[in-house]
């Protein structure tokens, strides 16, 4: 017997019922949870492989049943269909069974990042009173039980702590799993998962989405990009991010038949080496590790003839480095603008190459809703640069527990206000133009620091580039351009001789330059201006 804790209903803000009949109507939503999209394909494809490992395969058949043992051994711990659970795993075969676990039971993944550390994990296991924490023994020198153990004392509602490996003090996942007879009923309209939002300011916030939503989410996608039971997924980036997850990442391969591989290690040499084992067809990366890939083909002879599709996107690709993909990969270019807060955006498959290496893509769906608008909330003309403003079939309506956030983060009428820069063309392409947030008040003069970074990024010697405003007295804030390059540094005055020459306003030009080894990178692999502003 179990009981279904309502308390994670609370906090939740819900699609209202109009918006939720005519997704239902428009067949957007299916009725279908996440757990039925593994069981589907095991009814209809048993023997096909569902988990590339190491050395072995396993069918759906074997993972479908790994997933019902695994959720009936997580109720017999005494977590509740509704209860949350911190899930931090890397990218491990494991991570596919737990995944599929909590969500049959009707428990609810937080799915947190392998880098996210004390501070983030804490507010997040409070925050959704998590019961239980699921981590891995170690990876590399960091040891996730030590951490598992601080959290405990600090987040009275955790009960138990899981570990794949060595558990040490805490409890065994390996033995959690056992066989059971029915498992809970699970609405449609409730909240599968949790995922973490990317935000760039303060803590994260907590992003709820419903089977419903997901599920979509991942379906759609995977039709947009021609996912087929012949696909062989891997999942570079970390598996709890939305990207990897459903864009159609993992679960729009489930769905379809195909087979999923992961990795640990994105480096060229430890992930061309997997696309080559398993015959990669498709994997999704940020922009840093696109490059870092492409350049790579320089040295690494793998053979990835295999992979048909790479999909780039959580960061702006700039044309320099789109262009680069096909010739170093051989595999078609897919641009991806998303967000954990719903709104995706792909190039086609089929887009003339001058959308693909200059755009961020069009709305996955037909019932998403963009607008474009200015400082006072009012649509700008077409073509104008604006805050995207969205909503839709598979976008939140507000942040999970988060009232006063929401206030300011959503519209009186629904629209998540994403913070982002765009521009629409006439074809329904977005380019992506900067954050709201992310631009240099040079006296007076606005500076789009995504802007600026792509001029930088088009000189040869430039690897990685970065714009940051510093403190400056009579200015209020200078630009300073950050380089990471290939070779000799260029001067400030060769910098700025080389973007006046490309056309660049005199204000928009660097005061400062500093060169750096490496950026400092987000827990998802994307430049993080934050901490770069901080240095
Ligand atoms: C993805 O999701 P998040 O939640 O980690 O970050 C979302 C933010 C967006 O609001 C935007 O600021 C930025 O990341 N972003 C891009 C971008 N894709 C995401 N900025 C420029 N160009 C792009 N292609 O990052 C995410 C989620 C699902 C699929 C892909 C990425």
């Amino acid at each position: 017997m179990t009981t279904t804790s309502s308390t994670h209903r609370e906090g939740y803000v819900p699609f209202p019922a109009d918006a939720a009949e005519n997704y239902r109507a428009a067949g957007y939503w299916t009725g279908r949870t996440l757990g039925d999209l593994l069981r589907e394909t095991a009814r209809r494809a048993p023997e096909r492989t569902a988990l590339l490992t190491g050395d072995a395969a396993r069918s759906y058949a074997q993972v479908d049943a790994d997933a019902d043992r695994m959720a009936h051994g997580l109720l017999a711990l005494g977590i509740a269909p509704g209860d949350r659970v911190v899930v931090q795993l890397p990218n491990v075969p494991e991570f596919l069974t737990v995944l599929f676990g909590l969500l049959r039971a009707g428990i609810i993944p937080v799915l947190t990042l392998p880098a996210h550390r004390r501070a983030e994990i804490e507010h997040l296991a409070a925050l959704s009173e998590a019961v239980a924490y699921v981590i891995v023994d170690r990876q590399g020198d960091f040891d996730y039980r030590e951490l598992a153990a601080t959290v405990r004392e600090s987040v009275p509602s955790l009960r138990h702590v899981l570990v794949l490996g060595d558990p040490g003090e805490h409890l065994d996942l390996n033995a959690v799993a056992r066989d059971g007879d029915t498992l809970p009923d699970i609405d449609p309209s409730d909240i599968a998962l949790m995922l973490v939002s990317g935000g760039t300011t303060g803590l994260p916030k907590l992003i709820a989405r419903t089977h419903d939503d997901y599920a979509y989410n991942a379906t759609a996608s995977a039709a947009v990009c021609e996912l087929t039971a012949d696909d062989v997924y891997l999942a570079t980036l970390p598996a709890a991010h939305n990207f990897p997850l459903a864009c159609p990442g993992i679960l729009g391969t489930v769905s379809v038949g195909g087979a999923v591989a992961f990795v640990t290690d994105p480096s060229p040499e430890n992930a061309f080496a997997a696309i080559e084992k398993h015959r990669v067809t498709v994997t999704a990366v940020v922009p840093p590790l696109a490059q870092l890939w492409c350049a790579a083909t320089e040295w690494e002879d793998a053979d990835l003839a295999s992979l048909r599709l790479l999909q780039v996107g959580g960061a702006r690709l700039a044309e320099v480095n789109a262009v680069e993909v096909t010739p170093a990969l051989g595999a078609t270019l897919q641009q991806v603008f998303g967000m954990a807060e719903g709104l995706l955006n792909y190039t086609r498959l089929d887009d003339p190459a001058e959308l693909l290496h200059t755009t961020q893509g069009r709305p996955l769906s037909p019932a998403d809703e963009v607008r474009v608008v200015d400082g006072e909330g009012n649509d700008v003309a077409p073509g104008e640069e604006g805050e995207l403003l969205t909503k839709g079939p598979y976008t939140i309506r507000g942040y999970y527990r988060a009232p006063e956030h929401n206030a300011r983060a959503f519209t009186p009428d629904g629209y998540y206000r994403s913070g982002d820069l765009v521009r629409r063309l006439p074809s329904g392409h977005l380019v992506v133009s900067g954050r709201i947030k992310d631009v240099i008040n040079r006296g007076g003069e606005n500076i789009s620091c995504d802007e600026l970074e792509e001029h930088l990024l088009a000189h040869p010697a430039v690897r990685h580039a970065a714009a940051v405003g510093l403190p400056d007295a009579a200015l209020g804030e200078k630009v300073c351009a950050v380089l990471v390059v290939d070779g000799a540094m260029p001067t400030l005055a060769e910098i700025k001789t080389f973007l006046t020459g490309r056309g660049l306003a005199t204000y928009k030009l660097p005061d400062v330059l500093r060169q750096a080894d490496t950026l400092p990178i987000t827990a998802v692999g994307k430049i993080d201006k934050k901490a770069l502003r901080a240095q």
